[in-house]
C-alpha cells in the first residue's frame, strides 16, 4: 500500500516515506507482507491445543469435520474466543493488581507516591463498606487497597469491586446465569483450563465462560484500575495539550513514553522535569515528554503531556531521527521498536520483568524503586540526546489542539454549572430532546491492517453529524483527537442540537465550545463510560441495557479489546467492531453474539439487550448504530 492507503495522518506518511528512503522496515510494511492471511485462522477453526494436531476443521464442508479428539467448529471456536478473551482481561486484571500494590506501599511507606485524590479514596471507602471512623488518609487507603487484593485471593463470594460498581438488577441477571465470577486469578485459571484440550467443549458452557472472564476484565481490570489510579495520581480534569508528530521538538531531549500503567510514565514525567537544568547544560532547551498508546492517554489527561501517536504507528516517532529514548512498560509494545531504534541513537528501554525485547535496554522499575529507575532512564535520554545526527532528523510540522480530562468528576463538576442540584437534568433534558441523539464510545485501537485512524474518525462524523455525542478513549481517542473532533472546532462535524449543547457547555469553561468528542482517557478507562452510562440510567431508573448509547471499535486488533467489547455486552450495550473477529467458523457462535432477540435461540440481544455488529465499512457501521440507538430511544418512549 502507498503511504496514503495506510494512514490518514500526514505526518505519519510523511514518516513512512523517510522510512522507505531509509530502508527502515515498518509494522505497516509488515502487515501488507502477511496480507495472505490463513482462511482457517481468519474463521478461528484452527485448533493447536495439544499435539494430535493442529487440526483445522474444513469451512466448505469437503474436509474434516471434527478435530483428532472429535473437538467440533462450536467447541474450537468457543474455545478460541475464551483464550483471547482471557488474555485480554489477564491483561487489564494484571494492570489493576500493579496498581493496588504500589498504593499499599506507597501508604506503608515503602514506595514513594502519595495520595492525590482523597474525596475519591473516601467514597471507595463508603462504597466498600469500610468504616474510617478514627483512620487516618494512608489507614483508609490501606483497607481500600487490601479489599481490591481480596477480589485476587477470595474463594468465595463475587468480586468487591464489581458489587461496588454495577447496576444491582443487571447483577441479579449474571447471578442467575451462574456467571458471576469470585476472584480475578481463580477464574483466569478456570477459563485457562476449561479451554484446554480434553475440558470443556460444550459451546454454549464455553460463551458461559467467556461472560465471566468479560467480568473479572470489567471489575478487576477496567474499574479497580482507573479508581486506584485516580486515587494515586489524580482524577482527570479538562485540560488541554497537543497532539501529532509535530510535538517531538528538535531543540529539546524527547522522552517518549509508550505502554500502560501510569506508576510509570508518571516518574519519568516527574524526573524529565527534575532533570531540566541538566537538559539545559547539554544545550537543549529542555526535556519533552511525548505520549504514545495508553500511558499517553493517562499523562495527557493528569498532566497535559502532549500525544505523538497511537498503536499502528508507534515506530514512527523513532524515525524523526529525534526521539532520545522510548521507555515501555506493558501491552501494545511492537518489538519491532528495537529494530527501528537500532537505525538510530535512541535507547529503547523496557522496565517490566516480564516484558523484555531484544535490543532494548532494561532499567528495571517497581514502585519500591520507582525515583532510582526513572532517574536512570531520563539520564539515558540526556545522554542519547548527545549522540544524535542532526542530518537524519525530520519532524512533521502538522500539529493539533486537544482538550482531555473528561473524567465522571470533571462532567458532573460542569454539569452543577447548569443544574446545582440534578447534574444529570440537562444532559438528559438534551438526551430526551434528541439534541443529543445518543452516546456512543468509540473504543480502542489502530490496527497496521486497515487504514490508521480512517474507520475512527468517519464513524464518528457520521454519529456526530446525527447528534450523537462520543466519548472516546484509548487509541481511538487518539485518532479523534488527531483530526480536531476533541477540540472546539468538531462542533463544525456536529448536527445542529449537538452543537447547540457543546455551545452551551463550552460557555461554561469559557471555551467557544467544549468538544464534541469527549476524551475519558486509557483503555482502562471505559469504565469512566461505563460509570457515566450508568449514572444517567441510574437517574432515568433504568439500566443501562435500555439506555440510547452504544460502542464501537472500527479499527480494533487487541484481545483486551475483545474482552472490553465483551464485557459491554453483558451491560446490554450494542457493540460494533470493523474488523471481523475470528468466530465465523461457528454458526452457533457467531449468532449467538450477533442475532437479535428470537432470531437465533439463545443470544446476547435474549440475555442482555446488545447484541455484537460487525461490519467493516464504516458509513454503514455508523447507520446501524443509528439504527440500534433508534430502536432503544422508541423503547424508552423518546
Ligand atoms: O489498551 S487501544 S492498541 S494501546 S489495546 Fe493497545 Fe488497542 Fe491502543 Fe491501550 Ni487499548
Amino acid at each position: 500500500r502507498k503511504p496514503e492507503e495506510r494512514t490518514i495522518d500526514y505526518g505519519v506518511q510523511e514518516m513512512l516515506v523517510k522510512a522507505r528512503e531509509e530502508g527502515i522496515e515498518t509494522a505497516f510494511d509488515r502487515a501488507d507482507a502477511a496480507n495472505n492471511r490463513c482462511k482457517f485462522g481468519m474463521e478461528g477453526v484452527c485448533c493447536k491445543g495439544c499435539l494430535e494436531g493442529p487440526c483445522r476443521i474444513s469451512l466448505n464442508g469437503k474436509g474434516p469435520a471434527l478435530g483428532v479428539c472429535g473437538a467440533d467448529a462450536d467447541s474450537i471456536v468457543a474455545r478460541n474466543l475464551l483464550a483471547t478473551v482471557v488474555e485480554g482481561a489477564a491483561s487489564h486484571a494484571e494492570h489493576g493488581r500493579e496498581v493496588v500494590l504500589t498504593l499499599l506501599k506507597a501508604v506503608r511507606g515503602q514506595a514513594p507516591y502519595k495520595i492525590a485524590d482523597e474525596e475519591k479514596l473516601y467514597s471507595l471507602a463508603s462504597g466498600l463498606g469500610i468504616d474510617t471512623d478514627g483512620l487516618t488518609v494512608n489507614q483508609v487507603a490501606e483497607q481500600v487497597a487490601l479489599k481490591a487484593l481480596e477480589d485476587f485471593q477470595k474463594q468465595e463470594g463475587v468480586l468487591n469491586w464489581l458489587k461496588l460498581k454495577a447496576q444491582d438488577k443487571t447483577v441479579a441477571k449474571w447471578e442467575k446465569l451462574g456467571i458471576l465470577p469470585v476472584n480475578a486469578h481463580l477464574e483466569i485459571a478456570k477459563a485457562v483450563k476449561r479451554q484446554a484440550m480434553g475440558c470443556d467443549a460444550d459451546p454454549v458452557n464455553l460463551l458461559k465462560g467467556i461472560l465471566t472472564v468479560a467480568l473479572v476484565d470489567g471489575y478487576s481490570g477496567l474499574h479497580m484500575s482507573t479508581d486506584l489510579q485516580d486515587v494515586l495520581f489524580g482524577s482527570p480534569q479538562l485540560v488541554r495539550s497537543e497532539y501529532k508528530l509535530g510535538v517531538i521538538k528538535r531543540e529539546y531531549v524527547n522522552i517518549m513514553v509508550h505502554g500502560h500503567v501510569p506508576v510509570l510514565s508518571e516518574k519519568v514525567v516527574e524526573w524529565a522535569q527534575k532533570l531540566h537544568g541538566e537538559a539545559l547544560q547539554l544545550g537543549a532547551k529542555g526535556i519533552n515528554v511525548v505520549g504514545v498508546c495508553c500511558s499517553g492517554n493517562e499523562v495527557l489527561m493528569r498532566r497535559g503531556i502532549p500525544v505523538a501517536t497511537n498503536f499502528a504507528s508507534q515506530e514512527l516517532p523513532i524515525v524523526t531521527g529525534a526521539v532520545d529514548a522510548a521507555v515501555v512498560d506493558a501491552q501494545c509494545i511492537m518489538p519491532g521498536l528495537t529494530k527501528v531504534a537500532g537505525c538510530y541513537h535512541t535507547a529503547v528501554i523496557t522496565t517490566m520483568p516480564y516484558v523484555k525485547i531484544p535490543g532494548a535496554i532494561h532499567i528495571e522499575f517497581n514502585p519500591r524503586a520507582a525515583d532510582d529507575a526513572a532517574e536512570k532512564i531520563v539520564r539515558l535520554a540526556l545522554d542519547r540526546y548527545q549522540q544524535r545526527d542532526e542530518a537524519r532528523i525530520r519532524i512533521p510540522e502538522d500539529k493539533i489542539e486537544v482538550y482531555a480530562g473528561f473524567s465522571t468528576k470533571q462532567i458532573t463538576g460542569l454539569l452543577q454549572k447548569l443544574n446545582k442540584e440534578r447534574p444529570l437534568q440537562p444532559l438528559v433534558e438534551a438526551m430526551e430532546k434528541g439534541d443529543i441523539y445518543g452516546i456512543v464510545a468509540l473504543v480502542g485501537c489502530t490496527n497496521p491492517r486497515t487504514k490508521q485512524d480512517w474507520a475512527n474518525t468517519e464513524v464518528a462524523k457520521y454519529l456526530m453529524r446525527n447528534n450523537v455525542l462520543i466519548v472516546g478513549t484509548g487509541c481511538a481517542a487518539h485518532s479523534l483527537a488527531k483530526f480536531g473532533l476533541m477540540s472546539p472546532q468538531g462542533v463544525e462535524y456536529c448536527g445542529s442540537g449537538l452543537r447547540r449543547v457543546m455551545e452551551t457547555l463550552g460557555g461554561l469553561v469559557d471555551l467557544p465550545a467544549l468538544p464534541p468528542a469527549w476524551h475519558m482517557g486509557s483503555c482502562v478507562d471505559n469504565s469512566r463510560i461505563d460509570e457515566l452510562l450508568i449514572a444517567v440510567a441510574d437517574y432515568l431508573g433504568v439500566e443501562v441495557s435500555r439506555l440510547p448509547v452504544a460502542a464501537s471499535s472500527p479499527e480494533t486488533h487487541h484481545p483486551k479489546a475483545i474482552a472490553i467489547g465483551s464485557y459491554f455486552l453483558t451491560q446490554g450495550v450494542d457493540v460494533h467492531v470493523g474488523v471481523k473477529p475470528p468466530v465465523g467458523g461457528s454458526e452457533l457462535v457467531s449468532k449467538a453474539l450477533t442475532a437479535g432477540a428470537g432470531e437465533y435461540g439463545l443470544t446476547m440481544e435474549e440475555l442482555f439487550g446488545g447484541k455484537l455488529i460487525v461490519e467493516e465499512d464504516p458509513v454503514l457501521a455508523a447507520q446501524k448504530l443509528l439504527e440500534r440507538i433508534n430502536r432503544k430511544r422508541k423503547a424508552l418512549g423518546l
